[in-house]
């Protein structure tokens, strides 16, 4: 189990891996952030594609291709906005880690990178954000042999600190 979990710190769009998670908006309109990061890199036929979903509520995912990205696809997930926390921000942000990852399990897929999903413009605590991430992901591995291997990209060092932690939690 351990060795089928990475970590490590960059820029999620340089990964060439099956897929990489974008930190979308319900829209699936182009954003800042790494929604951003990640259509530049892809080129403009990624939002053409992402026009067509019809959206994607807080917590489901959607996938597209990659373009020019190195990685093949781009499994979209609208994380949840902070709030306080008293609005079930912890179990939308849990949905957006199994949801992505049972889309990449459907479609066949062996490795996924995710960013720190909600911590960034939707204020999402990065150390509760980042337990959320490991529990979801470890039970989702734990039950599911298709994936062979998540890495988590932090894009700040101390945003890398934070998932460190989490991952040395039993
Ligand atoms: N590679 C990896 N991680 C990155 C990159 C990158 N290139 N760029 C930023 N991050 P955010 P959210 C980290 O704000 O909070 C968009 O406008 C960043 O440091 O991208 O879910 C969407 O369209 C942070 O740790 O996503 C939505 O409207 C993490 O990615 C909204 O932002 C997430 O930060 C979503 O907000």
């Amino acid at each position: 189990m351990a060795g089928r979990i990475a970590q490590v710190r960059g820029d999620i769009t340089r990964l060439g891996v099956d897929a990489i998670v974008n930190a979308a908006n319900i829209h699936l309109r182009p954003g800042a952030g790494v929604d951003g990061a990640i259509r530049r890199a892809a080129g403009p036929a990624i939002n053409e594609e992402c026009r067509h979903l019809g959206g994607c509520p807080t917590g489901e995912a959607r996938i597209t291709g990659g373009y020019d990205l190195p990685a093949r696809w781009v499994i979209h997930t609208a994380g949840p906005v902070w709030e306080g926390g008293g609005a079930g921000e912890d179990a939308l942000l849990a949905n957006c880690y199994r949801n992505c990852l049972v889309l990449a399990a459907e479609n066949g897929l062996r490795g996924i990178a995710f960013p720190a999903i909600s911590t960034g413009i939707y204020g999402f605590p990065a150390p509760r954000a980042a337990s959320i991430a490991v529990t979801e992901v470890r039970a989702f591995l734990e039950a599911d042999d298709t994936i062979e291997q998540v890495t988590f990209v932090s894009f700040a060092a101390e945003d890398f600190e934070v998932m460190a932690e989490a991952l040395a939690q039993p």
